[in-house]
């Protein structure tokens, strides 16, 4: 149905259970199913806390966070959890192999859905260089990869999933330019009836998207596409210009 796939915040503030003041202010959005849509702004302004009310990582303060029309509260942890595929701002890798960390959790890929989700995190060729493929040992960390490499694992994690909502936190600053327009690209094919949330530092990154939103001190300060916020947009002209 349409309310499959979608995410609305209704003017939500949030502040950390241990924080002296909001850390997000009245923001209100709605995404619909299938749209890309970003979020940007400089260090600090939110972003992160604000895609953590969507997994529950924390409750906001006031105000309603919705997925696929329910209140986010009233899903159970794994019920939840299974709508979403989530790739935080920091790569996780655990000790073990490579198919263990894809296969994190409660997620059950089988071995095709692992190859297809290497494939188009751009994971192949360094998975392929390891002398067991995807049995090949994963350190405490993933200390024996590179911080990109790390970062493709986490979002071949993502894809294996059988998610409606993919949040990317960050996820593409740490690649390098042409493997980031690769990804992307590879993305766009796989994702094409998904929700896709992206929390991004470069303006290149998001130019595509349907909705951006430009998040300054906890709030929404500018909405509309790459174009529509160029003109009307100050803080987004910034970034852009930087
Ligand atoms: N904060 C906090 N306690 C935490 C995490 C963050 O008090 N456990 C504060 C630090 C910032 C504000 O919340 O003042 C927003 O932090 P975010 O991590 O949400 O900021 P961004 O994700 O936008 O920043 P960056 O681009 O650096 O990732
Ligand atoms: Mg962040």
């Amino acid at each position: 149905t349409d309310i499959q796939g979608t995410v609305e915040f209704k003017n939500v503030s949030f502040r950390y259970p241990d924080g002296q003041s909001n850390v997000l202010q009245n923001i209100s959005f709605k995404v619909n199913k299938g749209e890309t849509v970003a979020f940007i702004g400089s260090t600090g302004c939110g972003k992160t806390s604000l895609v953590n009310l969507i997994t529950r990582f924390y409750d906001a303060t006031s105000g309603e966070v919705l997925v696929d029309g329910y209140n986010v509260r009233d899903y159970k942890k794994d019920e939840l959890s299974r709508k979403i595929g989530y790739v935080s701002q920091k790569a996780v890798l655990f000790s073990g192999d490579i198919q263990s960390n894809i296969n994190f959790g409660d997620n059950d890929a089988d071995i095709s859905a692992i190859e297809k989700a290497i494939s188009i995190s751009q994971s192949e060729e360094f998975v392929k260089l390891q002398k067991n493929g995807l049995e090949a040992h994963v350190a405490q960390g993933g200390q024996n990869f590179s911080g990109g490499q790390k970062q493709r694992l986490s979002i071949a994690r993502a894809l294996a999933r059988k998610a409606e909502i993919f949040i990317f936190d960050d996820t593409f600053s740490a690649l390098d330019y042409k493997t980031d327009k690769i990804l992307r690209n590879a993305l766009k094919t796989k994702m094409k009836d998904s929700t896709c949330i992206i929390v991004a530092q470069r303006i290149g990154t998001i130019i595509d998207a349907d909705q951006i939103f430009v998040i300054d001190n906890g709030e929404i300060v500018g909405h509309g596409t790459h174009k529509e916020l160029l003109n009307t947009c100050d803080t987004y002209k910034e970034i852009a210009q930087s």
